[in-house]
């Protein structure tokens, strides 16, 4: 059994709050991180002690090794957890943690390293019986044999990274002939990328859903939580993520749940995981990665399945049983997250800065909102987009869906720019509410991102202008609104927005 009471959280933003909740419900103490930019953050307040690395810039703090070791050996931190992104899934870190002497809150680093060789990936997911996609199981060396494999293969086929995720290094090849200049640029943007040149060749899934499936393993056991659908993606940034999917029913989950739990077997898994699938129009499914720590959505399968991922974390780490019943289970109800990001869709979604001067959080029944910002925070460029994620559980996925709306509705952010308006058209959309979607969605609705200016809008907004106006001639005093023209609106209200905007 490895014993700790205190651990050090290697993260900052939701995921450092999510983590140091889940420690204080565990009967744990949490240590906060943070960069000189994150010293007021709700992460470090909520915490029982905290560190500063260094710098804003994620090199000189939370990506530093030697600087988050020396953090908990100065707090008297005996386990680390790593939440997402930064260090989570760097091999060395975990054994850099463990060479420590503390408690690494994680998969084994040989389970980081396996899946994170997309080719050694493929070969041991193949030994295992989990079904990949068509293709090459070693990198490619020359283009000749290379033009051969893709004619057995059959085109269109897409030439990966062996080194890579996450979409880099990766290029479609729909005719023989394109193939030698693909190998080129994905071999090049490889090296750049990774620092590895090596790619391998996969035949083109066409306009496939993006389904993973939640993996949990303990000393005695390896469970699946049934599938996330992740399918609404820019750029392969996931906006908008659900439990169930509307493409799988419970003889696929069934199946695909045990296809993860084999992969995560295959690599003697620890922890909370997730296997990533692609899932084709007529219903095949292929292994595309495993991602080896809590994943952003990870709140989704946990309103489904009733199982707190972060604690169920902790308590492996512990050594002790993971609390899931034995037995198949099924989801309950439908769950739905939108990442709440400062990114501006009118502005072609670029990432957007300055103070929060305003904030709603909106609550009530079957609402959740996992932020770590608050009103008067600054947003810098310095870490990612998001601010926050919705999440809400309804019946039924119509009732989850209608419900995300009334919550979109309560969320007022001001300051900075933020998606949330691209949520409202989204959650609106006739074809996602029917479910009619792939991971080509948003490519072919780029209209999605524009806001509509309503006519109503319009003309209050010229009613305000003319106000403006007259208060400021100052022919009009303060509080004389109810004389103004019709508008449709409540003199309370209009003077409300005109202070606002005053
Ligand atoms: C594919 C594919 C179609 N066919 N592989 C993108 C990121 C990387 N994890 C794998 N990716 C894809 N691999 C074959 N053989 C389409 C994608 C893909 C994608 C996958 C999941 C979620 C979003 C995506 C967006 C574009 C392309």
């Amino acid at each position: 059994m490895s014993q700790f009471t205190r651990v050090l959280v290697a993260n900052r933003g939701e995921i450092a709050l999510r983590i140091i909740r889940a420690c204080h419900e565990e009967g744990l103490e949490a240590v906060a991180v943070h960069s000189t930019a994150d010293r007021g953050a709700a992460h470090v307040r909520a915490a029982d002690a905290a560190a500063e690395l260094g710098p804003p810039a994620p090199g000189e703090s939370y990506l530093d090794i030697g600087k988050l070791l020396d953090a908990a050996a100065r707090t008297g931190a005996q386990a680390v957890h790593p939440g997402y992104g930064f260090l989570s899934e760097r091999a060395a870190f975990a054994e850099a943690v463990t060479r420590a002497g503390l408690v690494w809150i994680g998969p084994p680093a040989s389970a980081i390293r396996s899946m994170g060789d997309k080719t050694e990936a493929r070969r041991r997911m193949a030994a295992a019986g989990v079904p990949i996609v068509p293709g090459t199981t070693a990198a490619m060396t020359d283009p000749t044999s290379a033009l051969a494999l893709a004619h057995e293969i059959g085109f269109p086929v897409m030439v990966k990274a062996a080194a890579g995720g996450g979409g880099k290094g990766m290029r479609v090849v729909r005719e023989p002939s394109e193939l030698a200049a693909a190998l080129t640029t994905a071999a090049s943007e490889a090296q750049k990328a990774f620092g590895d040149a090596s790619v391998y060749l996969e035949k083109y899934i066409e306009r496939p859903r993006h389904v993973e499936i939640q993996v949990l393993a303990d000393a005695e056991r390896v469970v699946h939580l049934g599938e996330r659908e992740c399918s609404i993606q820019r750029r392969h940034q996931k906006v908008v993520e659900e439990a169930p999917s509307v493409a799988v029913d419970r003889e696929l989950r069934e199946r695909m749940g045990a296809a993860a739990v084999a992969a995560a077997q295959a690599v003697g898994y620890r922890g909370a995981g997730t296997c990533e699938f692609l899932l084709a129009a007529d219903g095949a499914f292929y292994f595309l990665e495993m991602n080896t720590r809590i994943q952003v959505e990870h709140p989704v399968t946990e309103l489904v399945y009733g199982i707190d991922l972060v604690r169920e974390q902790l308590r492996i780490a512990r050594g002790f049983p993971m609390r899931v019943p034995p037995g198949l289970m099924q989801p309950r109800g439908w769950s739905i997250e939108c990442r709440i990001t400062s990114e501006d869709p009118a502005n072609g979604w670029l990432p957007s800065t300055g103070r929060i001067s305003y904030l709603r959080v909106p609550s009530g029944p079957g609402v959740r909102w996992d932020s770590g910002v608050e009103a008067g925070d600054e947003v810098s460029l310095y870490y990612d987009s998001m601010l926050a994620k919705l999440i809400v559980w309804g019946p039924d996925r119509p009732s989850a869906v209608d419900r995300m709306q009334r919550a979109l509705r309560e969320l007022v952010l001001t300051g900075v720019a933020t998606n949330a308006g691209f949520h409202e058209r989204l959650f609106a959309d006739a074809e996602f509410r029917r479910g009619e979607f792939d991971i080509q969605f948003l490519e072919r609705r780029p209209d999605l991102a524009e806001a509509p200016v309503a006519d109503a809008m319009v003309e209050q907004l010229a009613v305000l202008a003319a106000l403006a106006e007259d208060q400021h001639r100052g022919t009009r005093p303060r509080g004389a609104v109810a004389d103004a023209p019709a508008s449709g609106v409540a003199p309370w209200a209009l003077q409300g927005r005109l202070d606002v905007l005053r």
